[in-house]
């Protein structure tokens, strides 16, 4: 059968579970299809491909388009590529989109946690120090997160299970014809 790539894209602020979805998912789309399933987590892409950059405007853009490339070069080689990156500007996600649409399926998730879950979780404790000052510019706290307008899925993970969300985005892929 002819198999089209596809990209989810997961955006969403720090703590909102877009890690934990993407990893779930990435488990059940191997699990379903067979097919090997590329994740770009936000930290390990920092870690790999972005470490020179911080948390600027400038350098969140490039970032996220670096993400999106990588992303996009995957569907068009028919492959599957969740990123999990908090993404939080409107037109650098506009940009992912056009990138990997001519090439396949693009999923906007927007991991739409409220904030006051996000930080009374703080797992990493990078709230309590955003509050304190001890980090600048951090997203939801002293930094932009423009909330998509048109995702193609929105899902508070403060109201489902891991279970449900991934299924949710299973329903809609399938719904698209991609599985
Ligand atoms: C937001 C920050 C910041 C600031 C460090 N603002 O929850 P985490 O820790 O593990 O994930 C966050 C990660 C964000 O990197 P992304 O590449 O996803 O961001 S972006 O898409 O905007 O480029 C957080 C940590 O890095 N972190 N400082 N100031 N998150």
């Amino acid at each position: 059968r002819h198999q089209q790539g596809f990209c989810v894209f997961c955006t969403g602020l720090s703590g909102a579970g877009k890690s934990t979805l993407a990893k779930a998912l990435q488990i059940r789309l191997l699990e379903i299809t067979g097919r090997q399933v590329t994740l770009l987590d936000g930290d390990i892409v920092r870690k790999h491909l972005s470490s020179e950059l911080g948390f600027s405007r400038e350098h969140r853009e490039i970032n996220v388009r670096r993400i999106g490339y990588v992303a996009s070069e995957i569907v068009k080689h028919r492959g599957i590529a969740i990123c999990a990156p908090i993404a939080p500007y409107r037109e650098s996600r506009r940009a992912v989109r056009q990138m990997i649409r001519q090439y396949g399926g693009f999923f906007e998730v927007y991991v739409a946690t409220p904030i006051e879950v996000c930080e009374a979780r703080d797992r990493k404790g990078l709230y309590a120090k955003a509050r304190a000052g001890l980090i600048q510019a951090f997203t939801g706290v002293s930094d932009p997160y423009e909330a998509p307008e048109q995702p193609e899925l929105a899902l508070d993970t403060s109201e489902l299970t891991v279970d449900e969300a991934v299924q949710r985005v299973l329903i809609k892929l399938e719904q698209e014809g991609y599985l």
